[in-house]
């Protein structure tokens, strides 16, 4: 098992489009093992591939209150159930510090691998819903400050980029 680094916003490998896996493969449940004691430590409740610069369409979240429920999502696709946008305060361990209200819709149907390569699908509401959704955008490049004014999204950058100085 390892700690990973999670890469911070603005940096632009954040902004690439992760690429589908072909096969799950055990350097695949280590990337996934990994994944999951990263952001246990954080600690937080999901992580793309992404994040930690690898760019294939991996995701762990747990949403659960005692952090053991974990979930592993491989090459997810969702399905709108329901166009109602819910509302939630959503962070990342990419913009560290920084929480915004982002609308999302609230009933999701996903189809996705599990680690041992088996395909489900499920329908999701709820916290579990909105991380996922989160989570698929950095998939696809996507920061959830992307949905706020850019005005905003100038001064996260600002304050980050002088963090991200005064640490090296
Ligand atoms: C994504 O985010 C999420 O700013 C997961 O200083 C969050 O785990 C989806 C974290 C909320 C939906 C709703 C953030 C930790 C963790 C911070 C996280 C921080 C330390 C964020
Ligand atoms: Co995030």
């Amino acid at each position: 098992m390892a700690l990973l680094d999670i890469l911070e916003f603005p940096d632009p490998r954040l902004r690439k489009v992760a690429k589908p896996v072909t096969e799950v493969t055990d350097s695949t449940r280590q990337l996934i093992d990994d994944m999951f004691e990263t952001m246990y430590a954080a600690p937080g409740i999901g992580l793309a591939a992404t994040q930690v610069n690898v760019h294939e369409r991996i995701l762990v979240i747990d949403v659960s209150e005692n952090g053991d429920d974990p979930q592993v999502f491989i090459n997810p696709e969702i399905e709108v159930l329901d166009p109602n946008l819910g509302e939630y305060d959503e962070g990342c361990l990419s913009v560290p510090g920084f929480y915004e209200t982002v609308q999302r819709p609230q009933r999701i149907r996903v189809t996705s691998m599990g680690r041992d390569g088996e395909t489900t699908t499920r329908e999701l509401d709820g916290l579990l819903a909105i991380c996922l959704q989160h989570e698929i955008d950095h998939l696809d490049g996507k920061l959830f400050i992307d949905y706020i004014s850019p005005l905003k999204r100038q001064r996260i950058r600002k304050k980050l980029e002088k963090a991200q100085r005064q640490r090296a």
